[in-house]
């Protein structure tokens, strides 16, 4: 596709969505007017070229925001879980109609191909319809009770507004997770996407917000579209929000959760991953290079589920490596819309020069660079960030091994005994994914094992990226705290309480403790 076939897909996907121009980037249950803000400049890291301008929002904005979701959960938390349900289900039927421009829309402003844009929306409906079905299914426990004609439970109870604070690369997505859950435990959200992804956020704001008043249900989500940290600094520091939900860097993490956690609020943290696959000579070799390069290659490496180093048992080494320049060689790059193309840009230049910088630092420390990655122009698209993917051969002793590098980064590492595998997979600060390729029962089950992958998310014989919505997703380690989207995740957007009923004519005591007055 030309440049300017691009120009046509801009201008019809802006069109489609009623996004051209100058857009607001803040609701509080109406948009706020478009005079006398900041502006944001969004641009497509596809071709370089401006794509629309969002408003930030400043401290005013954001107390009137969360006013607005304070006065919105009051309303909200006395609908009844089943009917949250419903109305969360009729988010993800809209979903489902807007499933392709709001797709085109992640093209456009992420890069990311096509078919990766619309998966990341079905991502988004997957996770509406597990929340509706959710919704009859926020069980508490019962007890017996040591005490005569007593009842004991737990019940949950919603929290509040729930802040979110997202990353350029999930950006919608993750929004899901995080607001779809806590809308059926009868909480609001606040949202503040990062401002490489404030285009998508908003347009997916337009298609909830206009749904919700279609429903004549409450505009339980906000948004603010805000400056680099600021937004988040408001947010971690603000009491009227109990739960924050954070996707990044391990830096800004740790600065969020001291914050929010000294006014002892709550955190869910998604940091950085630097996942592993090994690769043992027993696996089935085409499922693992399979694997391997949809984990390393896709979304351009820009995953915290992304595959950056991979675990080669020595007698394989070479066949497999030599499999995988291959794979390097003829996997195609450039404008994500192109037919073919597996490989789209990074989301900026400084993303472009973070990778090439790595690949040099990893060959001073030691690296043999097996596969080249460099700074590539596009035809017709010479203002994109395009980079071609790199392999190098390291070594644990580099530092940058154990770094998270945004970008197709791939380092390989030989290993003889399978102990030795396992502790070099392990060996990272970080610990989101994980993956083991190998058709013996003995190697998976170690790996799964108390000594085996110390990450919160495990594979066997698939990629370390592209999780369920069903499992809960988040990690160990450096890579912070918490779960998100499946299982019992809602646990965390509600309080819990224990509940003790005496329906007795006498007031006995629990542990036999006798105050007779
Ligand atoms: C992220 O990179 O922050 O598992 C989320 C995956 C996607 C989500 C990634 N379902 O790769």
């Amino acid at each position: 596709m030309s440049g300017q076939n691009f120009d046509s897909f801009r201008e019809g996907t802006l069109n489609a969505l009623g996004l051209k121009g100058l857009n607001s980037g803040i609701f509080d249950g109406q948009w706020k007017d478009l005079k006398g803000r900041n502006v944001y400049k969004s641009s497509s890291p596809v071709d370089g070229k401006h794509i629309a301008d969002l408003t930030l929002a400043n401290r005013e904005d954001f107390d009137s925001i969360v006013r607005n979701s304070r006065k919105i959960f009051e309303e909200w938390r006395e609908y009844t879980a089943p009917r949250r349900g419903e109305i969360i289900r009729s988010l993800g039927d809209l979903l489902v109609r807007k499933k392709k421009e709001l797709g085109a829309l992640v093209t456009l402003e992420v890069g990311k191909t096509p078919s990766e844009g619309e998966g990341e929306i079905q991502e988004m409906i997957d996770v509406a319809y597990f929340a509706s079905g959710l919704s009859r299914q926020l069980y508490g426990l019962t007890m017996g009770s040591e005490r005569p004609f007593h009842r004991l439970y737990e019940q949950w109870v919603p929290l509040g507004p729930v802040g979110i604070i997202s990353a350029f690369n999930f950006p919608a997505a993750v929004w899901s997770w995080n607001s779809m859950i806590a809308a059926v435990c009868g909480d609001t959200a606040i949202w503040k996407p990062s401002t490489k992804a404030a285009l998508v956020a908003t347009g997916v704001m337009h298609a909830v917000s206009e749904a919700l008043s279609d429903l004549g249900a409450p505009q339980i989500f906000s948004l603010m579209v805000s400056r680099g940290n600021e937004g988040g600094e408001w947010i971690s520091n603000e009491p009227g929000i109990p739960l924050v939900s954070f996707t990044g860097s391990t830096n800004t993490g740790r600065n969020l959760y001291q914050k929010v956690s000294s006014r002892m609020g709550r955190s869910i943290l998604e940091l950085g991953g630097n996942n592993a696959a090994i690769v043992t000579e027993k696996s089935d070799m085409n499922v693992a290079l399979k694997g391997v390069a949809f984990g390393a290659l896709a979304t351009a490496g820009q995953r915290c589920t992304s595959t950056r180093r991979v675990i080669i048992q020595d007698s394989i080494y070479e066949e497999f490596v030599g499999k995988l320049q291959k794979v390097y060689s003829n996997v195609k790059i450039g404008n994500p819309n192109d037919p073919g193309v597996l490989v789209g840009p990074l989301i900026d230049g400084k993303a472009v020069k973070t990778y090439l910088d790595a690949i040099e630092t990893a060959r001073k420390q030691g690296g043999k660079v097996l596969h080249q990655g460099k700074s590539m122009k596009i035809q017709g698209l010479e203002e994109g960030n395009y980079v071609s993917p790199t392999i190098v051969e390291a070594k644990q002793d580099m530092p940058i091994v154990k770094v998270e590098t945004f970008g197709p980064l791939l380092y390989v590492f030989k290993y003889h005994s399978f102990d030795e595998a396992l502790k070099m997979h392990n060996d990272v600060p970080q610990g989101l994914s994980s993956a083991i390729f190998t058709t013996d029962i003995r190697e998976e089950e170690e790996f799964l094992s108390a000594r085996g992958s110390d990450c919160g998310i495990a594979n066997v014989n698939t990629s370390t990226a592209g999780a369920e919505i069903g499992g809960a997703f988040g990690g160990e380690k450096e890579t912070g705290y918490g779960r998100e989207s499946g299982t019992d995740s809602w646990k965390a957007y509600m309080r819990r309480q224990t509940v003790t009923k005496n329906f007795g004519k006498d007031v006995p005591l629990s542990q036999g403790v006798k105050f007779d007055v």
